[in-house]
């Protein structure tokens, strides 16, 4: 067992105060699989308390929140970002110890997670509403006011990125939170709640509840005292948490994964082109909503990419996270037993494994690894290509022209992401404009997880944008302002 860094607080923040939970629930390392905390497992009761204080915060009824001025709020928010690079070494050890991740990738999440902060702070008091013409004897305005309440349910994935994004934009806008983090992962998050409440924070302006997601999550998705949902995770439980926030007539932002596919045109940077393809399907285990799962080739290059991506994804090797290799382990037993059926499905369909890569020397026995893998010859409409496998697994399909390639693109529920891969400066705008999806890249993928790019999906990947100036103003509702002056 490596050497742990110190573990942060078991209760759940609440009003300002660290409260215990009847029960708590065992954190497991995937790397080893075995238990190295407890987390609070918060139910109903506490969930309520934490919806009451963020209301009394709101409300200026607990603390002085609703007194402070924008310029205010986005200046806390930007000495909270240098608070967090000044803890970044403790927090980047927490984020690999409990999602297993390499520790050169916990350490770009603290780092994406302080960027957050400042881009939130820095944007705080530049929020403005508009003037708008109307009858000569009228003045109209709008104004951009918080929601209230933001419930956020957030992932194991990536819990310091995540919480950066939803936090800081929320806070910024003028909101409180009650923060609902993964029971699989979030002992960085309890880390940046003890270090926004020793910041300064008013109470209750952020509660923090740990639990399961069918208790406290739930409770959370359905209390009628929440202004706002925002919901990263699963398809299957971003439906059950819009029904239930549906109920109370709550807006709601769901960020629900992908199954993105990277165009490679003959024409392109190969070498960028396959470095790329490689880093957006490995990174974090492949555990990650806005991954390249799907490579789409031309005819004209697809030997010759099949064969260099085999070199590079044989080379690959998986370890603990704090030995810093190519790939970790993925979060638990369920979801690599839920990938290995899935690839076991896939062979007996005569999909066939190009490459794979292994399991380092001296790499811990008890960990959740699963080696990448690079998929070949599948079937059109094959599960492997329509489904989230959520692990290091790339399924390449073969296409002779852009509308093929267009097709093949498009033949998912989801729609996140997309790279392309071509000079051809016609094709690159013709493409972006035909695929389904969020974001676009174009010779690049991931654009180095601009916090200022928005970012959200169609179809099955949910609705609603966080992330840059568009997260924010998710964040707010709009007045209009009506005046008739005479
Ligand atoms: O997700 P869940 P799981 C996808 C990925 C993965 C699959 C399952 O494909 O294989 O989802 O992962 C809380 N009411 N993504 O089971 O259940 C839960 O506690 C309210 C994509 O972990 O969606 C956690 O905090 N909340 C993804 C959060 O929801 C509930 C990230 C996500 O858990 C709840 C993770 C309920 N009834 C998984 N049940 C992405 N978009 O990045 C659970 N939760």
């Amino acid at each position: 067992m490596p050497v742990l860094p110190e573990m942060p607080r078991r209760e759940a923040l609440i009003g300002g105060e660290w409260v215990a939970t009847c029960e708590t629930l065992p954190v497991e390392a995937p790397a080893r699989g075995e238990a190295i905390t407890r987390i609070a497992r918060g139910q109903a009761e506490e969930v309520d308390a934490a919806v009451r204080a963020a209301g009394d915060a709101m409300a200026g009824r607990l603390g002085e929140w609703s007194r402070w001025s924008a310029r205010r709020r986005g200046e806390w928010l930007l000495a909270f970002a240098a608070t967090i690079e000044a803890d970044h070494a403790r927090l980047a050890a927490l984020e690999c110890a409990d999602t297993g991740k390499p520790l050169t990738q916990a350490r770009g999440d603290i780092s994406a997670c302080a960027r957050y902060f400042r881009f939130y702070g820095g944007a705080a008091d530049k929020l403005h509403g508009e003037t708008i013409p109307f009858e000569t004897d009228f003045a109209v305005m709008t104004w951009r006011e918080p929601h209230g309440v933001c419930a956020q349910i957030i992932p194991w994935n990536y819990p310091a990125q995540i919480f950066g994004r939803c936090v800081a934009a929320a806070l910024a806008a003028g909101n409180t939170v009650v923060l609902k983090p993964a029971e699989e992962a979030c002992l960085s998050v309890l880390r940046l709640a003890e270090l926004a409440t020793q910041a300064g924070l008013p109470a209750g302006v952020l509660n923090v509840v740990p639990g399961l997601g069918r208790e406290a999550g739930a409770a959370l998705a359905a209390h009628a005292g929440i202004d706002h949902l925002s919901f990263t995770g699963s398809p299957e439980t971003g439906t059950r948490v819009n029904q239930a926030a549906a109920a109370n007539h709550v807006p709601v932002t769901l960020e629900l994964g992908g199954k993105s596919p990277q165009l490679v045109f003959a024409d392109a940077d190969l070498e960028a082109a396959l470095a790329a393809v490689v880093r957006g399907i490995i990174q974090n285990a492949g555990q990650t909503c806005s991954a390249g799962s799907r490579l789409l080739v031309e005819d004209a290059c697809y030997d010759a990419v099949v064969a260099r991506l085999s070199e590079r994804f044989a080379a690959l090797r998986c370890d603990a996270g704090e030995r810093d290799a190519d790939c970790g382990p993925l979060i638990n037993a369920r979801q690599r037993e839920m990938l290995e059926s899935r690839l076991a499905a896939a062979r007996d369909d005569g999909i066939r494994v190009a490459a794979a890569g292994q399991l380092a020397d001296g790499a811990p026995a008890g960990g959740h690894f699963v080696a990448p893998q690079l998929l070949v010859d599948i079937p059109e409409g094959h599960e492997v290509i329509r489904e989230e496998l959520f692990g290091p697994v790339l399924a390449v399909q073969r296409f002779a022209d852009e509308d093929a390639a267009v097709r093949l693109a498009n033949a998912t529920d989801f729609g996140l992401c997309a790279g392309v891969w071509t000079r051809d400066g016609g094709r690159q705008l013709r493409l972006a404009k035909r695929i389904r999806s969020g974001q676009v890249f174009v010779n690049n993928y991931g654009a180095a997880g601009g916090v200022e790019l928005p970012f959200g999906g169609v179809g099955r990947s949910g609705h609603g944008r966080e992330k840059g100036f568009e997260g924010l103003r998710s964040y707010t509702r709009l007045k209009t302002l009506a005046i008739r002056h005479g």
